[in-house]
């Protein structure tokens, strides 16, 4: 009889963080009809298992139907390279790609010698039925959102339609020690907080974001009532006392975040939640609103603002203003309920005058707010398949035209190489720097708080960063902190 084993592999995508791992949603969300359909599946994930070669071996003795890989875009497409080349030298199943870097990419992903197939999009329906064919015998041609080459040729064609989320079958948590996901949140004052996701895509269309190319800018969730079962599923079985809607857009429809935030209060759920919020949607929420959801356990909002530049802002069709900003920093802070609030620079077109309004805009929110949390400036990475790399490629940028050269597109690398052409030398050190001193605003080293301070100050006031240290210096000023 065929086997009907499957082995899901996530490759690490951070090897430097302390940090606990993201929860392998899009595998435990394939693995959800296989396991309905009798599969034996198994998970591994690099992050919690680095030293995975005995177990990969293990699930290779089962002679898999398929291996099923997830990547995004950087660093975790190289280990998910070398997993897949210990996989064609320990066994022969063919290797299936998925997630959003193989969705922006098919034919280049499939053309590469370590991959066999490649589903693109939500790989709910297209893997079952790749996989189904495989342990038949079958071949895999016409099935919607797969992807394959032969005699050179690329064969393959767009998925249909997108999943109903109400239809899914349950998550098989079993693959997992949910246990490494679960974590603490000293922040929070949680101490068991993990994610959940109740609904896909938004309807915004951000010029950096994945969203238009893979979602079509369609959101569709669990209504209110399917929500709430998750919920308080997971709050009860996990043990949890915080959670966290990991979600494009959790608030697309007002409406059934009401509901859900009215269920939780009437239900006595007792837990603190998470989540991302549009500044525009929070400039339009009214009080009452505002404290249902903190009565209801809101706790933190994390707004993606990007940039202080009205033309920037424009530019990327984020469709906020610098000035509602700050209404929304102060409005927030009123509420009780904790803001976090995301930055990038970098943007093909911007100028050093527009980062350093940017620059302001974060010190105006630290006025405004001082519990407010700035973390950092990411820098913009020319991510395949979003509308700014047209842009990107008019002011010089070249895409890797083979998988492997994709590593280095990475959010990690330093603005000052070459990967970003966009950016002259200067417009690189400045933003360099101004990473370099987001990072250390809140240090908590009393003395590097201070120098970070008074170089941040001292940058604002000065045209265009003029005044700002080179890295060379700033690095020199840590080690002379360090060595007090
Ligand atoms: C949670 C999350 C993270 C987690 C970990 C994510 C992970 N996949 O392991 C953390 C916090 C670590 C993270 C980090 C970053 N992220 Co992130 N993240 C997300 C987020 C919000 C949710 C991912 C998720 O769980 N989705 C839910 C599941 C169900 O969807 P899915 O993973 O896409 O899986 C489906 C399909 O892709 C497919 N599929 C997936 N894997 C496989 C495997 C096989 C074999 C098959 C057949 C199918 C398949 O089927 C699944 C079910 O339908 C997404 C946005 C989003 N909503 O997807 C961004 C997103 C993936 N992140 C993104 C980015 C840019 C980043 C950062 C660079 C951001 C930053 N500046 O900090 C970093 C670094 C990433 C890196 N390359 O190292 C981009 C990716 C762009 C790209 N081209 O890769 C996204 C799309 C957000 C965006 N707005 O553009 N992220
Ligand atoms: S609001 Fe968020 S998820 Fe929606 S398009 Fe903009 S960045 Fe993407």
């Amino acid at each position: 009889m065929a086997s009907k084993s499957v082995l899901l592999f996530r490759p690490i995508y951070d090897p430097e963080s302390a940090s606990a791992p993201a929860t392998p949603w899009g595998l435990l969300y394939v693995a959800a009809p296989l396991v309905a359909h009798g599969f034996d599946i198994t998970i591994i994930d690099e992050s919690v298992t680095p030293d995975y070669q005995e177990c990969v071996r293990a699930a290779l003795d089962k002679y898999p139907v398929a291996v099923g890989i997830s990547a995004m875009t950087g660093r975790q497409i190289g280990f998910g390279l070398a997993f897949a080349q210990f996989v064609r030298k320990h066994g022969n199943a063919p290797i299936v790609w998925g997630g959003i870097h193989p969705t922006m990419k098919p034919e280049q992903t499939a053309r590469h010698g370590l991959v066999d197939y490649v589903v693109v999009n939500e790989g709910e329906q297209p893997f079952l039925e790749l996989v189904e064919r495989l342990a038949q015998g079958k071949e895999p041609d016409g099935i919607p959102g797969v992807y394959f080459v032969r005699n050179g040729a690329i064969c393959g064609e767009p998925p249909r339609d997108f999943v109903d989320l109400a239809a899914l079958p349950p998550i098989p948590f079993d693959l997992l020690d949910v246990e490494r996901y679960i974590v603490r949140r000293p922040d929070l004052g949680a101490e068991r907080s993990f994610e959940i996701c109740t609904s896909r895509g938004c309807p915004h269309r951000c010029a950096f974001c994945y969203i238009q190319s893979v979602h079509k800018s369609r959101w569709r969730s669990l209504d209110a009532d399917a929500a709430f079962r998750q919920l308080s599923g997971h709050v009860e079985r996990f043990d949890l006392d915080c959670v966290v809607f990991r979600e494009d857009n959790f608030f697309a429809d007002r409406r059934r975040v009401e509901q859900l935030a009215q269920r939780m209060v009437d239900e006595r759920l007792d837990i603190k939640w998470t989540a991302s919020c549009r500044i525009d949607y929070f400039a339009k929420y009214t009080a009452e609103f505002v404290d249902l959801l903190r009565r209801s356990g809101c706790v933190l909002l994390t707004f993606g603002v990007e940039s202080g530049s009205a033309r920037i802002l424009d530019f990327i069709k984020k469709d906020i203003t610098p000035d509602m900003v700050r209404e929304v920093v102060q409005k927030v802070k009123d509420s009780g309920i904790r803001g976090t609030y995301h930055f990038m620079g970098g943007f093909p077109t911007e100028t050093a005058g527009e980062l350093l309004d940017t620059c302001q805009l974060i010190e105006d929110i630290r006025r405004i707010a001082p519990e407010a949390v700035v973390r950092e400036m990411s820098a913009y990475t020319a991510y395949p398949g979003v509308e700014l790399i047209q842009t990107c490629k008019e002011l010089g940028h070249r895409e890797p035209d083979q998988l492997e050269d994709w590593l280095d597109i990475d959010f990690r690398e330093d603005p000052r190489n070459s990967r970003r052409p966009w950016l002259n030398e200067s417009q690189s050190r400045l933003l360099s720097n101004i990473q370099f001193l987001i990072a250390r605003l809140n240090h908590k080293n009393s003395a590097m708080r201070a120098w970070t301070r008074r170089r941040w100050r001292q940058m604002l006031a000065s045209e265009l960063g003029i005044a700002l240290p080179e890295r060379p210096a700033i690095e020199f000023a840590k080690r002379m902190i360090r060595g007090r």
